[in-house]
């Protein structure tokens, strides 16, 4: 009987153990010694966002993280399909830089409910519910728009027919750059926005459309103001082919700091660029690992900019990183 007992007691004890194990043992498993990250990138329309993905991918390099990245050729709908991608492969965290602000909604409540964090890059989007998403990294492009409005004003004394070439449409940096520039040149009544359209914030896009302006308003035209230095890149073109001076008959102001905007600057084609930093790849991985350990994360990190006009350009275009 005692004897009994006592195996029956060495048995629950094996029980136990063996059940301690086996529910030790998925915890211990998950701990992959990689990390895995899905990162959704727009497309690769700007000098900007080509930087923008090469930072990503070092710093992923850099810290041993095995990045999934999903080139989503300018189409929400690829972005969308590539974050449900990520989900079914368990991803540990997802950076996302979002073509536009809306549409999100059910695709990162999918990535809610498989617990894996969103970390947005470079623009914002309009969710009903902003615990959606972990944290956004990006400029403050109102305040963007407002630089670019300041300098222009300064430079035109108030005066002057204005060209915007405005980014891809519904997309976050379109909009909130288009609103900061208008709030200053409505201060200034002898300063109009004659016309405002989209190049997409891409090259081909920005001289189609300033052709187009040129068509229309011809000699009117006294300055430009492009969302990004692509478009303006571009529309420099347009100016040069309709045989007017880009940089003393139309003065030009653009957005991003791109190598190539200081060159334009250098060689007196472009007037002004306002800054925006591309390289989030460093925050956007302290992000992921702070979100990853449970760490609590402001909302939004703003990225500082600064502003450059051709007076700067020769003298910072060798330190320039992008
Ligand atoms: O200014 C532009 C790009 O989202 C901030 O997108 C980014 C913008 C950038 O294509 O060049």
């Amino acid at each position: 009987m005692r004897k009994d007992v006592s195996v029956m007691w060495y048995r629950i004890g094996l029980i136990v153990v063996a059940a301690v194990g086996v529910c030790a043992l998925p915890a211990g498993a998950a701990k992959k010694e990689k990390l895995v990250v899905g990162f959704s990138q727009v497309g690769a329309e700007s000098a900007w966002r080509t930087a923008e993905t090469e930072s990503i991918r070092n710093e992923a390099a850099k810290r041993g993280v095995e990045l999934k990245f999903a080139d989503a050729q300018g189409k929400q709908e690829n972005q969308v399909q590539a974050l449900r991608s990520f989900i079914a492969q368990h991803v540990d965290a997802i950076i996302l830089a979002p073509k536009v602000e809306t549409g999100w909604e059910s695709v990162l409540k999918d990535a809610r409910r498989a617990k894996i964090p969103v970390i947005l890059v470079d623009r914002g989007i309009n969710v009903s519910d902003n615990m959606l998403y972990t944290t956004l990294i990006a400029s403050d492009f109102v305040a963007e728009g407002r630089m670019a409005g300041e300098w222009l004003a300064k430079k035109m004394d108030g005066k002057g027919n204005i060209v915007e070439l405005q980014g891809t449409p519904g997309a976050a940096p379109a909009i909130d750059r288009q609103k900061g520039f208008a709030e200053i040149i409505a201060k200034f009544p002898d300063m109009k926005i004659i016309k405002s359209q989209t190049g997409d914030f891409n090259r081909a896009k920005g001289k189609e459309t300033m052709e187009a302006f040129i068509k229309a308003d011809g000699k009117n035209i006294n300055a430009l103001y492009a969302h990004n230095d692509d478009m303006a890149l571009g529309a420099i073109q347009a100016i040069e082919e309709a045989g007017m001076k880009p940089g003393t008959d139309i003065t030009i102001v653009s957005i991003d700091g791109v190598k190539g905007a200081f060159e334009a600057m250098v060689d007196g084609k472009l007037n002004c660029t306002v800054e925006c930093n591309p390289l989030l790849g460093p925050a956007a991985f302290d992000a992921v690992e702070a979100a990853l350990d449970g760490k609590a994360l402001e909302k939004k990190t703003i990225v500082k900019d600064s502003i450059f006009d051709q007076s700067q350009a020769a003298g910072v275009i060798g330190s320039r990183q992008y």
